[in-house]
């Protein structure tokens, strides 16, 4: 079975809700990130030596880091193509062009706004960077319903992610199509359960 090792509300949310989403049995492990510890107390600098998450370990042992990649692992094994469109297929470059511009461009500048030790300066340095590519995503969505249209694909719940992220940080409101997409993602199955599940949305008990 596959392992997911996540935090809470961290990006690694965006392979959990894909789990979910394509119907993959697995495990999910909470990591204490300060601490690098596991819930059992065990070292999860063993499991990922960078310390973060996602990890995702494989049915033969192996651990997989880094989001975009677990993303598109997990894209192509899902038995629903449409979700990561097969070699062959110009759209599946479609599709990881958003991946990649979601873990590079937007993913990486939210990080000093989370940091007590980034000054004042820094964190409104990067909250414009991150208004400017929101400008970009919220325009490329449209009326959606996904970011390639009718199908949701694997950069969709790293988008979500990110969306909660912003509207805590820095607020949705000059993005309607983003507050529209995160609306529309709140309402899944699948993301409701992963919120549960981490412990996010408490009005009802996690089956
Ligand atoms: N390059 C990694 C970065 C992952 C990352 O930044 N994870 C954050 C949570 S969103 C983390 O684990 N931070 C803990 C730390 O930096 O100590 C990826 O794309 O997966």
């Amino acid at each position: 079975m596959l392992t997911l090792y996540y935090s809470p509300g961290a990006c690694s949310q965006a392979p959990h809700i894909l789990l979910h989403e394509i119907g993959t049995e697995h495990d999910a492990k909470r990591v204490d990130l300060k601490a690098k510890k596991l819930e059992d107390g065990s070292d999860y600098l063993k499991v990922n030596p960078k310390g973060v998450v996602p990890a995702l370990q494989l049915p033969s042992g192996e651990v997989l880091t880094e989001n975009s990649v677990v993303l598109q692992y997990l894209g192509d094994r899902a038995a629903w193509p449409e979700v990561l469109p097969p070699l062959g297929n110009f759209s599946r470059y479609r599709v990881l062009e958003l991946v990649n511009f979601i873990t590079t461009e937007l993913h990486k500048s939210f990080t000093p706004l989370f940091k007590p030790d980034a000054s004042e300066e820094t964190k409104a340095y990067f909250a414009r960077q991150i208004a400017g590519k929101l400008d970009y995503i919220d325009g490329r969505l449209g009326a959606g319903p996904f970011l390639m249209g009718e199908e949701l694909t694997i950069p969709d719940p790293y988008l979500f992610v990110m969306a909660g992220w912003a509207e805590k940080m820095i607020g949705l409101d000059k993005w309607p199509n983003l507050v529209a997409f995160r609306e529309r993602m709140l309402e899944r199955p699948a993301v409701r359960h992963v919120l549960k599940f981490e412990g996010l949305l408490q009005e009802e008990a996690v089956a």
